[in-house]
């Protein structure tokens, strides 16, 4: 028996709804709906696609129905120019439709029926996005994967995690949530995968939940890497050759972390077949920066104390590198890279940034390049800037911290 789920009645309790409850005959559990896709308004209004994600239509073919009348037929392709994967969301609040879902500690879990009518099992990741900054880089916390079995129903059940969501967002104020695919092998909609997607729900609790927050650091530490949850918050912003890949590893056959068990490690795959002058991005992310001791930092310790950003770095495979420490303001595109002397292969190398002194600009903008309030006050993202190379090679770095000093 098919259920309609009206939208406009957005907490409801539905005794057929088959998801997650296994048993019909048990109590139901009482559901908010995100999508039912009865209405285009606002279920399909508010769906966003990222570019080059293939198309989006109503489905009215019942054996792709899983509620009531309709289904969404989502067909993501495979974009080779862009470097982002067919995504689309829903936002979770919006002031048009007088909705707001984003407290994430009223629910347990989001629900969803997924039918997939490929002869191909499909992944896919669902996951909420913590900020919606433009319609094509949304930034996001690492979601769920499922696999969709080839020709069937799937019923999907993302418990959701707010310890782990904590550390990215404001739970109480989740902007949206997002489902992922793969790139697709198929450039044309006309061939593109075919998957439906209905009756999209969060599981109410019975109260609002609580959770722990996960996030420390010890004091003056940027990035010891010790921590589990810190690889979340680096990612690589990589050049159209894509030569960048990062781990977080133990000591290996030849080097050792100089702090603690653990460092960061960079490979860069080279070799350049474009000839071009392309710089990649090992990025700290802004949510990152913001929750460390650099974000304390006040203007009054700006005027008295010494503040030295350091860290240790190493190369191996290539002679020498200049890799850039780059700061970042709120404001994404504005940028202040040093040109600190070349790294040299196979020793460690400690590197110190006083906040307020004078340094050889990367950018060939301005002589001289200063991290003052401007950049400590607005803390954005960090970068370590590392220019593309015809070799092979690695990049070690451990102990990102902050020492503070007497005098100016
Ligand atoms: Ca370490």
């Amino acid at each position: 028996m098919k259920k309609f789920l009206p939208f406009l009645i957005s907490v409801l309790s539905i005794s057929t709804l088959i998801g997650c409850s296994k048993k019909k005959e048990e109590v139901a559990p009482k559901i908010e709906v995100v999508a039912d896709f009865e209405n285009w308004a606002p279920d399909f209004q508010t769906m966003k696609i990222s570019y080059g994600f293939g198309k989006v239509t109503r489905n009215e073919e019942q054996k792709f129905v899983h509620g009531g009348k309709y289904s969404a037929l989502v067909q993501p392709l495979g974009d080779k120019t862009y470097r982002f994967k067919p995504t689309f969301y829903f936002p979770l609040r919006s002031a048009t439709f007088e909705f707001n879902k984003s407290n994430l500690r009223k629910y347990t879990s989001l629900c969803c029926s997924v039918y997939n009518d490929n002869n191909f099992e499909i992944p896919i990741t669902i996951g909420f996005l913590s900020e919606i900054s433009t319609y094509y880089n949304n930034r996001r916390a690492d979601g769920e994967t499922f696999n969709l079995k080839p020709n069937e129903w799937t019923e999907i059940e993302y418990k959701i995690d707010l310890d782990f969501l904590s550390m990215f967002f404001n739970v109480e104020e989740a902007p949206a949530l997002y489902f992922e695919f793969e790139k697709q092998e198929f450039y044309d909609v006309s061939f593109a995968p075919k998957i439906y997607f209905d009756d999209i729900y969060f599981v109410l609790s019975s109260e609002e939940r609580t959770f722990v927050e996960t996030f420390s650091l010890k004091e003056n530490e940027i990035c010891d890497f010790e921590e589990d949850f810190q690889k979340y918050f680096l990612s690589v912003k990589n050049a159209l050759s894509g030569h960048l890949s990062f781990d977080i590893t133990e000591k290996t056959d030849d080097v050792t972390p100089t702090s603690g068990n653990k460092m960061l490690h960079i490979h860069s795959k080279g070799p350049n077949k474009t000839k071009w002058n392309y710089w990649s991005h090992l990025v700290f992310s802004q949510t990152y920066m913001k929750q460390t001791d650099m974000a304390k930092i006040s203007i009054e310790e700006l005027e008295h104390q010494k503040w030295v950003f350091c860290y240790d770095i190493m190369v191996k495979g290539i002679d020498e590198e200049q890799i850039v420490p780059s700061f970042y303001t709120k404001v994404s595109s504005n940028e202040r890279g040093i040109a600190l002397p070349r790294v040299q292969n196979g020793t460690w190398q400690k590197c110190e940034i006083v906040f307020g002194a004078e340094y050889p600009n990367a950018s060939p903008a301005s002589p001289t390049v200063v991290i003052d309030d401007a950049y400590i006050l607005r803390i954005g993202e960090f970068h370590f800037s590392i220019p593309e190379e015809l070799n092979e090679y690695d990049i070690y770095v451990d102990n990102i911290h902050l020492e503070k000093r007497e005098g100016i």
